[in-house]
């Protein structure tokens, strides 16, 4: 999507380093760079321009804070910038709702439908789906196939013309379930009659939200479709799909941006899984070459005084419990773990955003587990055999299960530290840790 944004702006981005005072043709140069990639993105010439300005005002402008390095402090201005070009993440709850699903043919909607039924599912919702489009041949059995695959029920009828008719009968059916989604017909232009249809299944299905799919290869047209749907039925979310097969992504999150709606999700490919949530940070951190391990290191440092947090031990290899145990009070007292996960260098990893819910629960569990530690055990886990888990878990309040599980996590951290020691240009192999995390959860 804006891959060649990435290397461009880094380069630009070095060229700044080691200077004491901001250049104005450096950042010229950076100004240049960037307003190159947004174009082929297919960003809005108006709003790259207005980025530019923005850039080489503030960075010629404002005072880096204290202690920021020249290089810090435009590269902190530019990430500021495109995040706000990038637009916001608009909520998803966890309760119950009902969602229409509005845009045109082929723009993804049924395929959507499905991705988000199994995004609910996953939530432990009880999920329905309703497809209302008697407009494609076919569609039925489309939706139908997709849900058959997640255990989802679907409601519909071929041979019903009225999608009005389908979704009266198909609601009463739908009474037990939490979250149900109506999928809708798209046709291929934005014509009178499919808007009057949408208002109509809009007031009879009373739609907690209305969720526009667009299609991200339309890049800055998107604004169009956006804005006439948002007329329409008050649009309160906008999902951007295939940002796997296009180049124009930034176009098309920065055009919907501009009409204020917020994204929900990012369609990234063809399965049901290819859902994440959209998140304007992590993505420009990402692309700014923010996954940067020094960088992660220097907030560690700064959460912690030296003395409580060796990080050079750590990385040498000496790696205690109470090491791990700190680690974690730094992780909570550095803040929400995502944003710390958002500076280590994932590539191109999805981080799927439980992962994180589960992770921050486990470790309040954890800290609970240590508390009845001995002193020799925190520093030599390697000690805790089986009746010193059942005394610990004892203890803790706690079955053996979760001390085991915490030993396992231990062992986990620890031969992660060894690859990032070790590993490919002494990189963080967060890919193949993240695996292994996965596996104790
Ligand atoms: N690569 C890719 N293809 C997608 C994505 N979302 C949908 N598609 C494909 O786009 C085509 C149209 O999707 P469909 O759900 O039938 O669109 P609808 O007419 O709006 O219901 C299908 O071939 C889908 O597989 C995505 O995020 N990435
Ligand atoms: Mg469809």
């Amino acid at each position: 999507m804006l891959d060649k944004l990435g290397p461009s702006l880094k380069d630009a981005i070095k060229k700044l380093a080691g200077k004491t005072v901001i250049d104005r043709a450096a950042v010229e140069e950076l100004v240049r760079d960037l307003q190159r990639a947004l174009l082929q993105a297919d960003v809005n010439v108006k709003l790259v321009m207005h980025l530019s300005q923005r850039i080489k005002q503030r960075s010629l402008e404002e005072e880096p804070p204290k202690g920021m390095s020249v290089r810090e402090h435009v590269l902190r201005i530019v990430y500021q910038e495109l995040v706000n070009l990038m637009g916001t993440t608009a909520e998803v709850a966890l309760g119950p709702q009902t969602i229409l699903m509005a845009g045109l043919q082929g723009s993804g909607k049924t395929t959507t439908t499905a991705k988000l039924a199994r995004f609910f599912q996953k939530k432990g919702l009880r999920v329905g789906v309703i497809c209302a489009d008697t407009f494609r041949p076919g569609a039925f059995e489309q939706l139908r196939t997709l849900c058959d695959r997640i255990n989802v029920p679907c409601f519909g009828d071929p041979n019903e013309s009225d999608a009005l008719a389908i979704i009266r009968a198909a609601l009463p059916k739908f009474a037990g379930s939490e979250v149900i989604i109506i999928d809708t017909q798209g046709r291929h232009a934005l014509e009178e009659d499919l808007i009057d249809e949408i208002i109509r299944i809009n007031d009879l299905s009373r739609a907690t939200h209305r969720w526009l799919v667009i299609d991200a290869a339309l890049g800055q047209q998107a604004s169009e479709q956006a804005r006439r749907f948002h007329e329409a039925i008050d649009i309160d979310g906008v999902i951007v799909t295939k940002m796997d097969g296009t180049a124009k992504g930034g176009g098309a999150l920065s055009a919907v941006s501009e009409t204020q709606s917020g994204i929900v999700f990012i369609g990234s490919g063809e399965t049901i899984e290819d859902l994440e949530r959209f998140d304007p940070d992590g993505f420009i951190s990402r692309l700014l070459g923010m996954g940067d391990l020094r960088m992660l290191i220097e907030r560690a440092e700064e959460a912690v005084s030296p003395e409580e947090f060796d990080v050079n031990a750590m990385m040498k290899g000496k790696f205690t419990l109470r090491d791990m145990y700190k680690q974690l009070e730094a992780l909570n007292r550095m803040g929400p773990l995502k944003q710390i996960m958002s500076m280590l260098p994932l590539g191109n990893l999805q981080i799927p955003d439980d992962a994180y819910d589960i992770t921050s629960t486990k470790m309040a569990r954890y800290k609970v587990i240590m508390d009845s530690m001995t002193p020799e055990e925190l520093d030599d886990p390697a000690v805790i055999g089986s009746s010193r888990i059942h005394r610990i878990a004892r203890g803790a309040g706690v079955a053996p299960e979760e001390v085991r599980d915490l030993i396992k996590y231990y062992k986990v951290m620890q031969r992660a530290l060894k690859g990032m020691r070790g590993g490919a240009g002494g990189k963080f192999n967060m890919q193949r840790m993240m695996k292994k995390f996965g596996r104790t959860q």
